[in-house]
């Protein structure tokens, strides 16, 4: 039968296989030993996501620790990070990423980290608190190309931050309150509604 939702307890990362689909069920993760939230580097993932998984109907409870880690193609729907962590999803291999329908809160710094080229397809995302929703690495000059299709964006400094010149975002539906500044980018150029 359908169970109620639940917390489930981890002590190590959750690794979607390549091709593969963890439903979570609308259960809650809690981590243990994984890393405390905190803006300390070298927390570990909840979930490492290989090429072309698919994390869905899940939320990752307090502590965050470094969210989820992509390598390659993911898709990402119905997941809520009730309190990120270090960051709630790195790109760490180029890919193309797709969030649906999700839910961040409470990000101290930043919510998507990109750390590789890459698509990131972000359709009706839903982000309270943050410094960026969507930071590149560092003076990386990263090939990405961001769609923003539906979000609600409140409290935070910057949608997007990044120093790379190939950078390249569109967005449309998008509602923001009390963000400083939307676009933290090299030239106002590399943004365009659709
Ligand atoms: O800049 O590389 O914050 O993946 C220094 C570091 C930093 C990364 C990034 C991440 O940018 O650790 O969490
Ligand atoms: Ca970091
Ligand atoms: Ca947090
Ligand atoms: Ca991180």
């Amino acid at each position: 039968g359908v169970g109620a939702m639940a917390n489930v307890t981890i002590t190590q990362t959750i690794i979607v296989k390549a091709g593969e689909t963890y439903d979570g069920k609308g259960n809650t993760i809690i981590a243990q030993g994984l890393g405390d939230g905190s803006q300390a580097e070298n927390q570990k993932p909840i979930f490492r996501l290989e090429n072309g998984a698919t994390l869905k109907n899940v939320k990752i409870g307090a502590p965050g620790c470094d969210g989820v880690h992509v390598y390659g193609n993911a898709t990402l729907d119905n997941v809520e990070w009730i309190d990120v962590g270090e960051d709630a999803m790195t790109l760490k291999s180029k890919g193309t990423v797709t969030l649906n329908n999700c839910i961040a809160k409470n990000a101290y710094d930043k919510v998507l980290q990109i750390n590789a080229d890459g698509t990131i397809n972000i359709n009706n995302f839903r982000v309270t608190t943050f410094g960026k929703v969507l930071r590149t690495n560092g003076s990386g000059q990263y090939n990405v190309t961001v769609t923003i299709n539906g979000g609600t964006f409140s409290g935070g400094t910057n949608i997007v931050r990044t120093e790379s010149k190939n950078l390249k975002v569109r967005y449309r539906n998008m509602t923001t309150s009390g963000v400083t500044k939307l676009w933290e980018v090299p030239s106002a150029s590399q943004v365009s509604t659709y």
